[in-house]
């Protein structure tokens, strides 16, 4: 049932920090929708609750206004109570398993992995799908680990059968690359939300997409 569930392959992930303000955080996520992107997480780890609730019906409102998916990081709470898609969890957060005991089919889950173990683990939680990473270097440096390259990619996507995200330093020369090695998609923040024509990098990605299909679901 998940693979039909996660029928995007551009996976946008918020930095509101790469703004000096709300609107224009706003108007960048906007953009990216005009440009076609049909799946969001709200990631927005030092807002307070009161503020991130917030920001998540917002985002509820745009993401439905453009028939694209919502998915929170982390805050079950608040996917549950905006009526997001689903919630994105990572591996210091409360374990898929549990959280389908708490959502049941109202949410589909992600889970970031960044090893073949990670992976494994996290589809037999009942994940519906996972981003594995970091492939590429990213900006923020080796926050979230040394580069795992698509090798591991390739490897994780022979080992399971739910969708897999390649994330971490993906840039438009690299989209091939990643599908090349079995991704069903790619997630990313920075390539799109750092330039300097939102819309048209986001289509660009998707048209790329769309020539590199990958795995089929
Ligand atoms: N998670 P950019 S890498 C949020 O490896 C995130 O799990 C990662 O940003 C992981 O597209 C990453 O700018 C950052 O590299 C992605």
């Amino acid at each position: 049932m998940s693979k039909q569930l996660i029928n995007f392959r551009l996976y946008l992930i918020t930095d509101r920090k790469i703004y000096t303000d709300k609107n224009s955080f706003i108007n960048a996520i906007e953009a990216a929708l005009k440009g076609g992107v049909k799946a969001v997480q709200l990631r927005e780890k030092d807002l307070n609750t009161r503020e991130l609730l917030g920001l998540a019906y917002k985002m509820r409102e745009l993401t439905k206004k453009y028939h694209a998916k919502l998915f929170i990081n982390d805050r079950i709470d608040i996917a549950l109570a905006i009526g997001a898609d689903g919630v994105h969890i990572g591996q210091k957060g409360i374990p898929a398993h549990a959280v389908r005991k708490i959502v049941q089919e109202k949410l589909r889950i992600g889970v970031s992995t960044h090893s073949l173990e990670e992976a494994l683990e996290a589809e037999r939680d009942g994940a519906d799908f996972i981003t594995i990473g970091p492939i590429y270097k990213t900006p923020s440096k080796l926050k979230y680990g040394k580069p795992i390259g698509v090798d591991t990619l390739r490897r994780v996507k022979s080992a399971i059968s739910i969708p897999v995200f390649g994330i971490g330093g993906i840039k438009l020369d690299k989209v091939k690359e990643v599908m090349d090695a079995g991704a069903n998609g790619i997630a990313l923040i920075s390539a799109i939300l750092a330039s300097k024509d939102i819309r048209k990098t986001t289509e660009d990605f998707l048209r790329l997409l769309n020539q590199n299909e990958g795995q089929t679901y």
